[in-house]
């Protein structure tokens, strides 16, 4: 009997679903686990070979946790609103939903074909209206706890996508999906208060299992940073606020710089003698985007504003005052003290603009350039503070400021609120109408989901409106709170709102009335092992934890933090080494490694690819060396003799690869893991067979990377029931290595004991397996332990006094 794995695949993932062996079940007597991995984007490419990597990876926890009692959930579903779609469908003149339906369609069959053990029955889609009412609801439960709000702001316009981009969608100073330029533009937008929440989604870092990387990624984002607020007098009688993270570099501020935005210059426009050139380097400004006005190497700008002097509060010396674009409206205050001396930016503007450089922290050469270092400096011509060091200034100078009412200690964040609006037409309402009486009033729930209309034509609009706005009949309506004439709100939302609560919708995905049954969520949440892409750290990941605390927080979920674990993939890429794309002509395509191959190859293979964690390249002969190998296995079932158990020349092996399959694919070692497999084959074929016992027992460990093979040879031996459902094999520590030694136990260099230990046991087991010993611990009970020697292999001498 030849291996033919069309014969086998497709007949076991029909069983498989037949019988519902994995379907998560509804009853909660057992322990759950709940394994997740981010639901696709179905892209008219269709499946790429890098969402495998993820999917198998999560696929093989899932098989090994059922296997060990667990009522596992692990769900699919399609996170389908969003430009991809939209723009294909105005390209090709069909409805985005027309576009989805049939991608989703060719994704599922993609996915099914590689055997994954997704629950089907809960799929579940972020357009369908059923899913997009409760987006929607938690939409208008921030809403009314205010953390929805509708602001005119300068915001990143994709001028390709013609689109509001968030900070994060903006990559190198272009759009991340489009690579068209991104400018500023003043538009009322709904944002959302992430903010409020940033101190939180530091703090709760603890509480879950992410990598460092993970972590230090989403500490840096929220970028929190503690200083001073200082308030400087002017000469025009109002107070110039700044923020600084410096205070203690008061005195060496030589001149002051607001952003061209701040609204003291509205102000300040009839004292001001250059007005003119002030309103031009502000329309200037205008028109570039955050990214090019504070790039580092950027040639400093500004201009000085002529007839306002700013007064330092700590020696009265009077200092002018600059616009410049290097100090962003956003951050801190918008104005910033500057200190040529330490700060490198201020350094260049105070060159550029002949300023004098004071210097106040000594340690460097500041008139060659800044000295930023702040570890060891004393601080010099800084009146009260002389002779401190850094950290002993910031604390008396803060002490100083609030006293005289004149600043204050101060924690910013980088972090700023998301924008939450998109002017397009394939994303969810938002379910807010505007009345001339009573301004913005949401939705009355009852009314949800507030359905997306079909227009006619969907491409966005030159200015700048969602198409929506054209459907006068679908805008024009009556105010909940009054009955007075009322206009829809027409934006709809990002690409991230779907997918920020995802998780919750699958505990219980028909859910009719609330997001999931509390029972569900109660059971199910928090996802135990959560596993995605890097490039989802700062976006989706940090999105869904504030919408899961703010859910926690009004009572709907029981837990503050989402996801107890998380982890996260290497890249797949090409052959070549670099990143898979239609343009290098490097792309693989799944199905045909499946068509040629089978399902069981490309799993197994994406998984030996390399280091979970690391970007892998491609390769071909890989895939044939992972063919071989499940032909190997098949063809074990010609050398099957009789005997259930595990004879003893093999006994070790068995033990061995157990344990490291086991505790491998905890620590994603997938590759050793499998690895561990291809040498006890190697150890099988050398005794020349192999009896059921130790069959059942590799085919048990296969399963988890190759489950379709195993099936088959699982049923041609007559075992019992599917190997998908055994319990999984427990190894005895005693057998997993092949050699013991006999060692000598000295005390004070006396010989009391001889203890026969693994040839490879490590010192600490060595020393207290021999501190175990009875005659040992008689003469070493009550003493002091010294020194503890250990030499591998002959003996361990402990002294003692
Ligand atoms: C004086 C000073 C002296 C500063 C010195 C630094 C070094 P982080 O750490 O990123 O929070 N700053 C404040 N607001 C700004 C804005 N809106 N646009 C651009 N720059 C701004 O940075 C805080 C520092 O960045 C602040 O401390 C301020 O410069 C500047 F030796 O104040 B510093
Ligand atoms: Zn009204």
């Amino acid at each position: 009997m030849k291996y033919d794995h069309r014969q086998i695949e497709k007949k076991w993932q029909d069983r498989w679903e037949k019988a519902g062996v994995f379907h998560a079940s509804d009853s909660h007597d057992r322990p759950k686990y709940y394994t997740l991995i981010e639901f696709p984007y179905p892209s008219g490419q269709g499946l790429h070979v890098g969402h495998p990597r993820s999917y198998t990876a999560m696929d093989i926890i899932a098989r090994k946790r059922r296997m060990q009692g667990y009522n596992v959930l692990y769900p699919i579903g399609w996170d389908a609103f969003g430009l991809p779609s939209e723009n294909y469908a105005i390209k090709n003149h069909v409805h985005p939903a027309e576009v989805t339906k049939k991608n989703v369609a060719r994704f599922k069959q993609q996915l099914q074909s590689l055997g994954l053990s997704f629950d089907w029955t809960r799929e579940i889609n972020t357009t369908d209206p059923e899913y997009y009412k409760w987006t929607q609801w938690i939409f208008l439960q921030l809403f009314k706890h205010g953390l929805a709000y509708k602001k005119e702001m300068a915001v990143n316009w994709c001028t390709s996508c013609k689109c509001v981009l968030a900070n994060e969608e903006v990559v190198n100073g272009v759009c991340e999906r489009c690579g068209s330029e991104v400018v500023r533009k003043v538009k009322s937008q709904w944002m959302l208060k992430i903010t409020e929440y940033a101190q939180r989604l530091i703090d709760d870092l603890a509480l879950v299992d992410y990598p460092d990387r993970v972590k230090s990624q989403q500490i840096n984002w929220i970028g929190r940073s503690t200083g001073a607020e200082v308030d400087f007098k002017t000469t025009a009688g109002d107070c110039l606020t700044v923020y600084t993270t410096r205070p203690d570099t008061l005195y060496g501020v030589t001149y002051m710089v607001v952003s061209p935005e701040h609204p003291l210059l509205e102000k300040w426009k009839g004292l001001i003698r250059n007005a003119d050139e002030v309103a031009a380097y502000q329309e200037a400004a205008s028109k570039k985007s955050d990214f090019e006005r504070t790039e580092v190497a950027k040639d400093k700008t500004g201009v000085r504003l002529d007839g306002i002097r700013a007064i330092n509060p700590v020696n009265g010396t009077e200092i002018p005052i600059f616009i410049s674009d290097y100090v962003l409206v956003s951050y801190g205050t918008g104005a910033i003290m500057a200190v040529p001396a330490h700060d490198t930016r201020d350094w260049e503007f105070a060159k550029k603009f002949n300023l004098p450089i004071i210097e106040v922290v000594q340690g460097g050469n500041v008139q060659k350039e800044a000295f930023t270092d702040c570890g060891t400096g004393i601080l010099v011509n800084s009146g009260i503070l002389d002779g401190l060091s850094v950290e002993e200034a910031k604390k008396k100078i803060i002490e100083f400021l609030t006293e005289k009412g004149i600043g204050r200690s101060k924690v910013n964040f980088k972090l700023r609120d998301w924008v939450f609006s998109r002017q397009r037409y394939w994303g969810e309402p938002i379910p807010i109408v505007h009345c001339e009486k009573c301004g913005y009033v949401a939705v009355p729930e009852s009314e949800l989901p507030v359905r997306l209309p079909n227009v006619k034509s969907y491409e966005p609009t030159d200015n700048g409106e969602s198409p929506l706005a054209h459907m006068t009949d679908w805008v024009n309506t009556t105010c909940p709170r009054c009955g007075g004439p009322a206009k829809r709100e027409t934006d709809t939302m990002p690409q991230w709102a779907g997918s920020s609560w995802y998780f919750l919708r699958y505990t219980d995905a028909h859910s009719h009335d609330a997001l999931a049954g509390d029972d569900a969520l109660k059971y199910w949440t928090p996802v135990d092992w959560y596993n995605g892409g890097m490039e989802h750290t700062t976006l989706h990941v940090l999105y869904s934890r504030f919408w899961h605390k703010f859910l926690y927080d009004i009572g709907v979920v029981p837990t503050p933090e989402p996801y107890a674990k998380r982890t996260s993939h290497g890249m797949i890429l090409g052959e070549n080494g670099e990143k898979m794309s239609k343009s290098r002509g490097n792309v693989v395509n799944p199905d045909d490694i499946v068509t040629a191959y089978g399902a069981d190859t490309m799993r197994l293979y994406e998984m030996f690819i390399g280091d979970f964690e690391k970007a892998a390249p491609w390769s071909t002969n890989g895939i044939k060396g992972c063919r071989r190998f499940i032909e190997r296995f098949w063809n074990l079932q010609e050398i099957v003799c009789d005997g259930e158990g595990i004879r003893p020349e093999l006994e070790v092996p068995f033990n061995k690869a157990i344990k490291k399959v086991g505790e491998d694919v905890e620590n994603l070692k997938f590759n050793t893991a499998i690895a561990a497999l291809m040498s006890l084959i190697n150890d099988i074929t050398a005794v020349g067979s192999i009896t059921k016992g130790e069959l059942r027992v590799f085919t048990m460990l296969l399963n988890l990377f190759a489950p379709h093979v195993c099936e088959e040879v699982w049923a041609n031996q007559k075992f019992d029931g599917m190997v998908c459902q055994q319990e999984w094999p427990k190894y005895d520590e005693a057998k997993c290595t092949e050699e013991t030694v006999e060692i000598a136990v000295q005390v004070n260099g006396k010989v009391r004991a001889h203890l026969s230990v693994p040839a490879e046991i490590s010192k600490e087991d060595a020393l207290s397996q021999a501190k175990a010993n009875g005659k040992v611990s008689a003469e070493i009970d009550g003493k002091k332990l010294v020194k503890e020697i250990y030499v591998p292999s002959k003996l361990v001498n402990l002294v003692v006094r």
